[in-house]
């Protein structure tokens, strides 16, 4: 499909050039020659493509490294994570030679309290290339804390997280767009300290991310064009809890599971990098809303809940009978590129 695209894309461009290039002869042009024109410059790209892996790249797949988080003190805690290159099957069959946090696109879901103090280490293991950290659920200084990091060096850096929130975190090496899309974003939940009004009443909660996928490392597409795969993934809230990668397909064939009267909260966040989501759940509707997940930013009865590019939200709903509950963004474009996820209710 990838090929497919850019073939099409190119051959356009090839045939532009190839009649802008012929004048006044352009009517003469004989399909034949059109075609042959459309076949080179697809070759061309074609070769391209292959070089847009970075050549350390090629034959590396780094087993994902679970992150390590360990609370030192009541209001710290020490994270380790690790940037490196590992397949990703993003659809059927189709493999992304992700660019990750921990071997895992969207990286692993960091849970912290409010007013918790991060010791935060970026491990660099990706030979070829630097990469950072930009936590969004921070205060400091971008040009002293989410600097680079050197291919095979580490990092330390000490952060506190003063807001509660469902906040985006990723790379920002630049170009940080395609360290974005290539796969090294991710979520960090900071806990309220009083916790949610709701907290009480909720039965089930999931971590659900969104997130898109375009041509494999293409700056140009990433840039011009428009995802192959919108996905959703969810991650471990808690030990034991399930951890997807973002494709069009496991949270299809593997619903997430609730009963019937529970109240479920959703911790949800896009991680783009480009599009909007329009976060809604067919079934059901939001009790409550704490948007980007602060328990001041209340709205109630919601439909569907905008999320900016890196935007968060809590969501709460009950499901009153069975059935398959579907979770998508209502840009239902986006939903025939994968971004659907299924909430089974069962009596
Ligand atoms: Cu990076």
């Amino acid at each position: 499909m990838k090929n497919m695209k850019k073939s099409i894309v190119i051959g356009a461009l090839g045939l532009a050039l190839f009649l802008t290039g012929c004048g006044d002869e352009k009517d003469t042009a004989t399909s034949d020659s059109k075609d042959k024109s459309n076949d080179e410059v697809s070759a061309a790209v074609n070769d391209e493509k292959e070089t847009t892996i970075i050549p350390a790249h090629q034959d590396l797949n780094q087993e994902p490294i679970p992150i390590k988080f360990e609370r030192v003190g009541e209001h710290k805690v020490n994270i380790e994570m690790t940037a490196q290159i590992t397949d990703i099957e993003i659809a059927p069959n189709e493999i992304y030679k992700a660019w990750t946090f921990n071997g895992e696109a969207p990286g692993p879901l960091i849970v912290v309290n409010e007013g918790d103090t991060m010791n935060f280490t970026l491990k660099n293991m990706d030979p070829a290339i630097p990469h950072s950290m930009d936590f969004h659920a921070v205060e400091t200084s971008p040009t002293k804390n989410f600097i680079d990091i050197m291919p095979d060096e580490s990092g330390t850096f000490t952060f506190t997280a003063n807001r509660p929130g469902v906040f985006m975190y990723h790379c920002a090496t630049g170009p940080a767009l395609s360290h974005i899309a290539n796969g090294m974003h991710g979520v960090v939940i900071v806990k309220p300290k009083d916790g949610y009004p709701t907290d009480d009443i909720v039965d089930k909660e999931f971590a659900l991310i969104q997130n898109e996928w375009y041509n494999y490392n293409d700056l140009d597409d990433f840039t011009d064009g428009t995802p192959n795969q919108v996905v959703f993934s969810t991650k471990a809230l808690k030990e034991g809890d399930r951890n997807t990668n973002g494709d069009t397909f496991t949270l299809k064939d593997e619903p997430l599971q609730a009963k019937v009267g529970d109240r479920i909260r959703l911790y949800i966040n896009n991680v783009g990098p480009n599009q909007v989501s329009s976060f809604h759940v067919v079934g059901a509707q939001f009790d409550v809303t704490y948007l980007d997940g602060n328990p001041e930013n209340v709205l109630k009865g919601m439909q569907t809940v905008q999320l900016p590019a890196s935007g968060g939200a809590v969501v709460e709903f009950e499901v009153f009978e069975e059935g398959d509950y579907t979770i998508v963004t209502h840009q239902f474009n986006h939903v025939q590129k994968g971004a659907a996820a299924i909430i089974r209710v069962t009596e």
